[in-house]
């Protein structure tokens, strides 16, 4: 028998928006019929002109959450932010507020049984806020035949001046396995710091995949497209010897400019010791079983 240890990252089924209120199909058709209503609550229109999602901010936390070093705070994690779109470093956050994330329109194509438009709006209790990866797949109802979930970020020149660069191949483009994008750890973000996420964390909707590196989770997402074809990545595209599709996070395995043995905490700058798969082996490892020959970890 299979005794289940509750990790850090979940929260009990009684403090969880139960799944059908927040994405069952109906909200979800409701959605895309252009209703700005999340989670299938009515919002007055006053709030609409800010953020009609904040009233489902913050979630319910976990009372029983414990991680293995604190949260890094929010001002740190808010001025330290990798969004080329936006540009380097410091101005990441004031560069990326000119992002107009409301309306949203994500498209889900590709090898689906009716390809669809979304309207923004998604929303719902668990502790990144956000909504598993496996309720997008379900809601998209892949055929048969789709083996890779494809993530395109938006593509504005007029309001990302990184994107008028002629090196690099935008739109940011990023990908998963079904199998990957089913697991229980793949999280849609909506919000972070009990509130919807500021721009510069990749409102209005992103990726979280913890056990890999932080390249693969694409931010600001247009296009969600169930595919055969397995996704050549932005990075890879970039610099293929450096970036593969996996990236699943081991310290053992060097990146070829520098070691990825440590991490170090933005906030405090300690270093601490990488754990393989972000420590979240017992969970994914499954995954990756007898793709020994598959570049696995970079
Ligand atoms: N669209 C887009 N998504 C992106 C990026 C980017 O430049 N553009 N950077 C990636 C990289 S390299 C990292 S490390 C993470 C950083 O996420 P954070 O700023 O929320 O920490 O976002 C990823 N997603
Ligand atoms: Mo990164």
């Amino acid at each position: 028998m299979h005794i289940r240890t509750p990790r850090g990252w979940e929260i009990p089924e009684s403090h969880a928006t139960p799944e059908h209120i927040f994405l069952s199909r109906r909200n979800l058709m409701a959605l895309g019929a252009g209703s700005i209503a999340a989670a299938g609550l009515a919002l007055p229109a006053a709030a609409a002109e800010t953020d009609p999602s904040a009233g489902l901010y913050p979630a319910a936390r976990n009372p029983r959450y414990t991680l293995d070093r604190p949260l890094t705070p929010e001002p740190s994690a808010s001025t330290v932010n990798n969004y080329y779109e936006f540009g380097g470093n410091y101005d990441v956050a004031r560069a990326a507020s000119k992002l107009k994330t409301r309306p949203w329109t994500i498209t889900i194509d590709g090898l689906v049984e009716q390809p669809r438009q979304c309207v923004e709006g998604w929303s719902m209790a668990l502790p990144w806020t956000g909504f598993p990866m496996k309720a997008l797949v379900d809601y998209a109802r892949p055929l048969g035949s789709a083996k890779y979930v494809r993530f395109e970020t938006f593509l504005d020149r007029a309001v990302a001046p990184g994107q008028n660069g002629r090196f690099y191949p935008w739109p940011y483009v990023e990908g998963v396995t079904m199998a990957e994008a089913n697991n229980e750890l793949a999280f849609m973000v909506t919000g972070i710091y009990g509130k919807p996420a500021p721009n510069q964390f990749g409102a209005p909707l992103r990726v979280a995949l913890p056990w890999k590196y932080g390249f693969k989770s694409a931010k600001a997402i247009v296009k969600v497209t169930f595919t055969e074809q397995r996704p050549k990545s932005f990075w890879e595209v970039v610099q293929g010897g450096e970036y593969g599709f996996w990236a699943n996070v081991n310290p053992a395995v060097a990146h070829p400019r520098w070691s990825q043995a440590t991490e170090k905490d933005i906030a405090t700058g300690e270093r601490r010791p990488t754990l393989i798969y972000n420590g979240y082996g017992e969970y994914v490892a499954g995954l990756y079983a007898g793709m020994e020959k598959e570049k696995l970890f970079m």
